[in-house]
């Protein structure tokens, strides 16, 4: 073991230690974010001095530094409060009498040395003693919550979040009085990393020895701080701080002068919302696949953990330029997610938070390396693949689940053991959705690395599917992976259906438009959609999609899940198919009658999605919602005039008109942070530019912020009752919440050209893909059998 002097004796001070690790840990990653975009500002610097546009690259140069300026404060605010704590407890440690050794024989010998990399050395210790893992066990990078470092670190963390009682003393008191107070006035909101594993960063758990002497460290800490504090350098910092928290209690600073709303600001509200979120989790229950912000737990899914939460907000967290968030989570990526772990797990989730999402921070890492940009991810560098190689993997796991009679895929595979494994309800029936909502991973991970069956097993699902020649494109939601047939009559567009319709006509744009295979299949769906299952609400006329729980020709029951509210965005995207609709009217021989119906649709039930929020107490919608519809439905046919946005305004309140159309029975109250409707408001918003999508998804997020959010830095949690104020809450973050749902709050609010609709396509779970090129190894390789005919009468006649 290396082994450095300690001239403190401080050997066996678990506090002393966890300071010392906390320091070097933060003063690391510091210097190391420092270094780097200082490099890259530097770089470019001097690409622009050689640049013959050198307006735009000097532009460029200053954009970076400042950025390189700004990290560097956050840095810097890090180094200091960590300083802070370290010395809090060192002095503690003084207090209670601690000495110092000055025997110089003893240090000559090495005795009370202090063992380096004591958190690593403990995790080399327990990973060899850890043989047999149990289902649902700890994983190694987890800290123990019992542990006596962890303990000390605790209450250097405590410390360091306490507002300070009064003057310290000690070597480091009046400093820290000093930079503390600026940086932070109130600690208690500021969230703070806690459970980084020790040496967390580039460049590993390596010793470096400049840094290895805690005298040295302390010393270098405290000149640069005396500096940086003497140039104001802090001055900034802290009224950034302390905007941030103040901006919090809402929302004074989001309009600009004039009353417009200013965009911008209010997309930095939704990183205030990200960094709670992420940093909660990070805190209380890092590595864990499941967070409980309430009780300040996590579980995990799999022996090992799956990455659950990580692998499922990377991208946001790199679309928002979170670099250090991206570094952990990478980090974490790289040294302790494993695939190898006996565990059953549900293909179609899998596929699209995990496979999506490693797929998805490829893509951007190596197509937008402007986001969050981290050093050891450049090309040429050792790890630029590991997203891909982890997407690999686990997509060669999963491909286990289409080893079935038909090609329709199981419900789960075990990772471990390469094995396919059938539902254990439905008669071993897969969703239909969750069957037919793996093409795109599937086909894009094939283009990456030319291994055609990928793309050959997915697309194959879809022709076993069609080969059933469900009457007008409508789909019962289960599928039997033994006989290629569907089961039961059941359908709609919610759970379990929802997504099928989703991925045709994302795997039409994905290819460039070069299947029209599966728009030909949406085009056909919609116009089942229209004919069985839309109507209209029985006072006010608002436009819904119902569901035929027996078959088209039975009953339409007038319920929508939230799921459904994916529908209006959809459509219009169909309907341009990535086009703004100015530009998509403008194009020579595209626009017609069909696309204009579409869009008018899409409008509708985005509207109908709004109002299932305003309904609710919370501002935040339940998670199914009946509607009031006359006992012969009206057909989608019928004249009908929606009725205008102001109805939601009415001054009659809890007995306004409108109200009548909806109901929410109270075990469907919950509110699972879902992302349906805000992923619908920002397509319509890029499709049609017209504002008031933009206002409807700020007010859910205000309501989300305001009753979501959980005490004592715990981030946001799911509501049990969201019609009630205040709300009953659930204790437990979806992934999905950072995944999708602040994902498409910050795009929405985001210049139209971040990840523009013509060059993207976002899975079901929100991940981006690259739009691509068919080839002539990998395009469609089916054809659809002819129609034999359609079925059933419409709303009306069938009802
Ligand atoms: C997500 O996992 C995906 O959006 C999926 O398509 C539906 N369910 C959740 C979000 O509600």
């Amino acid at each position: 073991m290396n082994r450095v002097r300690d001239p403190f004796n401080l050997y066996n001070r678990p506090g002393t230690i966890a300071a010392i690790n906390i320091l070097r840990a933060t003063a690391t990653t510091a210097a190391v974010e420092i270094r780097d975009r200082a490099e890259k500002a530097a770089a470019v610097a001097q690409a622009a001095a050689k640049s013959a546009d050198w307006h735009q690259a000097a532009s460029r140069a200053a954009e970076l530094a400042e950025q390189a300026a700004e990290r560097t404060r956050d840095a810097v605010g890090a180094v200091a409060e960590a300083a802070e704590a370290a010395a809090k407890e060192v002095e503690r440690a003084l207090d209670q009498g601690f000495q110092l050794s000055t025997n110089e024989e003893d240090l000559e010998q090495g005795a009370g040395l202090l063992p380096l990399l004591p958190a690593a050395a403990e995790q080399e210790e327990e990973e060899e003693e850890d043989t047999e893992q149990m289902a649902f066990s700890v994983p190694r990078h987890v800290p123990s919550f019992t542990d006596p470092a962890r303990q000390a670190e605790d209450r250097l963390w405590a410390a360091a979040t306490r507002q300070r009682a009064g003057p310290s003393s000690g070597v480091l008191g009046g400093v820290q009085d000093k930079v503390g107070g600026f940086l932070n006035p109130d600690r208690r909101s500021l969230p703070m990393y806690k459970d980084k594993p020790y040496g967390y960063g580039p460049g590993g758990g390596r010793p470096r020895p400049l840094l290895r002497k805690k005298r040295v460290l302390g010393f270098l800490t405290l000149v640069i701080l005396g500096l940086l504090w003497m140039t104001g350098f802090f001055d900034e910092h802290h009224e950034r701080a302390r905007a941030k928290l103040g901006d919090w209690g809402w929302l004074s600073s989001d309009m600009k002068r004039g009353g417009k709303a200013d965009w911008m600001k209010r997309r930095e509200r939704v990183v205030e919302a990200m960094e709670l979120s992420w940093d909660a989790y990070e805190r209380y229950a890092w590595g864990y696949d499941e967070f409980h912000p309430m009780s300040k737990t996590g579980r995990n899914m799999a022996p090992k953990g799956l990455g659950w939460i990580i692998i499922d907000s990377l991208d946001t967290l790199m679309i928002m330029n979170l670099t250090s968030r991206v570094t952990h989570a990478r980090e974490w990526i790289s040294k302790s997610l494993t695939w190898d772990q006996d565990q059953d797990v549900n293909t179609f989730e899998t596929t699209i938070r995990m496979l999506g999402g490693l797929l998805s921070a490829y893509y951007l890492s190596t197509e937008y390396p402007n986001l969050a940009p981290i050093s050891d991810d450049d090309v040429g560098a050792p790890g630029e693949d590991l997203y891909l190689e982890k997407a690999r993997d686990l997509a060669d796991r999963l491909m286990s689940a289409f080893d079935t009679p038909s090609g329709i895929p199981y419900a789960s595979v075990n990772l471990g053991k390469f094995q396919g494994l059938p539902s254990h309800a439905d008669n071993g029936a897969s969703s239909t959705a969750e069957a037919t909502t793996l093409q795109l991973e599937f086909k894009y991970l094939a283009n990456l690395t030319g291994e055609k069956d990928f793309w050959d097993r997915s697309e194959k699902v879809m022709q076993v599917l069609d080969d059933n020649q469900a009457p007008d494109g409508l789909v019962p939601i289960y599928i039997q992976p033994s006989t290629g047939h569907f089961h039961t009559q059941n359908i709609r567009l919610g759970s379990r259906g929802d997504s099928y319709y989703e991925y045709l006509i994302k795997q039409f744009l994905q290819t460039k438009k070069a299947e029209p295979i599966y728009q030909e299949m949406w085009n056909d769906a919609l116009q089942g959609i229209r004919k069985h299952l839309v109507t209209y609400t029985e006072n006010s006329g608002f436009t819904i999609v119902g569901e035929r729980p027996s078959g088209l020709d039975n009953h339409l029951s007038p319920k929508m899940d939230h799921l459904v509210c994916f529908l209006p965005g959809t459509i219009a995207l169909a309907a341009t198919e990535g086009l703004s609709e100015r530009e998509a009217r403008k194009k020579p021989g595209f626009w017609n009658k069909q696309r204009e119906a579409d869009m008018q649709l899409a409008r509708e039930l985005m509207q109908t999605c709004w109002g299932m929020y305003r309904y609710m107490a919370t501002g935040l919608a339940a998670e199914i919602t009946y509607f009031k519809i006359p006992s012969d439905p009206l057909p989608a046919s019928n004249t009908h005039t929606p009725p205008p946005d102001s109805i939601f305004d009415d001054p009659l309140g809890p007995d306004a008109t409108w109200r009548k159309d909806f109901e929410v029975h109270q075990f469907d109250s919950h509110n699972l942070q879902r992302p349906e409707t805000v992923e619908s408001l920002f397509y319509m918003y890029r499709i049609t530019g017209e504002v008031k999508y933009r206002e409807w998804g700020w007010e859910m997020f205000k309501s989300f912020v305001n009753y979501t959010a959980v005490e004592d830095g715990g981030g946001f949690t799911s509501l049990s009752n969201a019609n009630k104020i205040p709300p009953v809450m659930k204790d437990n973050m979806e992934s999905f919440w950072m995944a999708e749902t602040l994902k498409y709050f910050y795009l929405l609010f985001s210049p139209e050209d971040l990840l523009p609709l013509d060059k993207v396509v976002f899975n079901t779970e929100a991940h981006p893909l690259p739009v691509f090129e068919v080839g002539r190894l990998l395009r469609t390789g089916w054809v659809r059998k002819p129609r034999t005919g359609t079925t059933g009468a419409g709303a009306s006649g069938a009802a």
